[in-house]
């Protein structure tokens, strides 16, 4: 894995209606993030937060569903340059977000260095609405069916024109909250998805050995978006959407620890940590451990 790391915080929580998630990358910092990194890699860029743009409360509600529309759409495109630059210097991106919606600015500058790029989606949900499947209007439940080239032409075209990734490059690790709109595309395109059934039944180093040789095969690198709510909330309580019955704080472990022994991962984020709904930052330190794991730390 590529030693030269930067760091990218997005404050953003305009993907979804809680406030809080805004805080998530002080959450991470606070719980030692960049010091974990420092220990374990030998050059870290700590670029700092993004700024975040809030909509006016005057503002009204454009003729989509999709909440925060512009804000979401400025926020993506500032990320998605700052990460298409730090891979541009061949470093490796670490994104902390923030609500999920900024996986959309994620993959938007991340995909132009790949031609097949991968994706594990780590997280209870599929993330796989658009503006007429979203049973809320957050675009924390669309980032990767924009990926795909589905939702509001803007969001789908943000950095650089139509989809930016494939249906057959993508894992779903977790889930166990899909929508009838998001079973019915995953369906129709073939997505690859890990349930909680799946992880239940053939266990999780199973799971992850299939994971990583499927998207190996096909795919020229290979983005981890991890969902702090793909974790058991007894365990990851600091999320707006929590769903019972997760991967607990072990199987999260040893999913990190083999993508790290298996060297494929080529730029991860980390979202939807809230301090607010969190019990004493138990959840933000709990990202910063899967990082430790995912980025080499040893036990011995
Ligand atoms: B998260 C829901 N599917 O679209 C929707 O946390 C929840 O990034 C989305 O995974 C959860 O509103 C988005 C009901
Ligand atoms: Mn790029
Ligand atoms: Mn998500
Ligand atoms: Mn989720």
């Amino acid at each position: 894995m590529n030693n030269k790391m930067s760091v990218i915080g997005v404050p953003m929580d305009l993907g979804q209606s809680r406030r809080g998630v805004d805080m998530g990358p002080s959450a991470m910092r606070y719980a030692g993030a960049i010091e974990k990194l420092q220990s374990l890699k030998e050059d870290i860029h700590d670029l700092g937060d993004i700024a975040i743009e809030r909509p006016d409360s005057q503002q009204e509600q454009d003729d989509t569903n999709l909440k925060n529309l512009p804000q979401v759409i400025k926020a993506n495109e500032e990320l998605a340059s700052l990460v298409d630059g730090v891979i541009e210097k061949g470093r490796f991106p670490v994104i902390l977000g923030g609500d999920h919606s900024i996986a959309i600015g994620s993959l938007a500058g991340i995909s132009r260095h790949y031609n097949d790029l991968g994706v594990i989606w780590y997280d209870a949900h599929g993330d796989l609405n658009s503006g007429e499947t979203s049973p809320s209007g957050n675009i924390h439940g669309m980032p990767l069916a924009v990926s795909l080239g589905i939702g509001h032409d803007k969001l789908i075209n943000l950095h650089g024109d139509g989809p930016k990734i494939k249906a057959e490059n993508i894992v779903i690790v977790g889930a166990r909250s899909l929508d009838p709109g998001e079973r019915e595309l995953i369906r129709e395109r073939g997505i690859k998805v890990f349930t909680m059934h799946e992880i239940d039944r053939m266990g999780m180093p199973k799971v992850m050995e299939e994971t990583i040789n499927y998207l190996k095969e096909r795919t020229d690198g290979i983005h981890l978006s991890l969902d702090l709510d793909g974790l058991d909330p007894s365990e990851a309580p600091g999320v707006g959407t929590p769903v019972i019955g997760g991967m607990t704080y072990r199987e999260s472990h040893l999913a990190m620890e083999m993508l790290a022994e298996s060297g494929v991962i080529t730029s991860a984020e980390f979202v939807e940590v809230n301090p607010i709904l969190d019990e004493k930052n138990k959840t933000g330190e709990m990202a910063v451990g899967l990082m430790g794991s995912l980025f080499g730390e040893k036990l011995k």
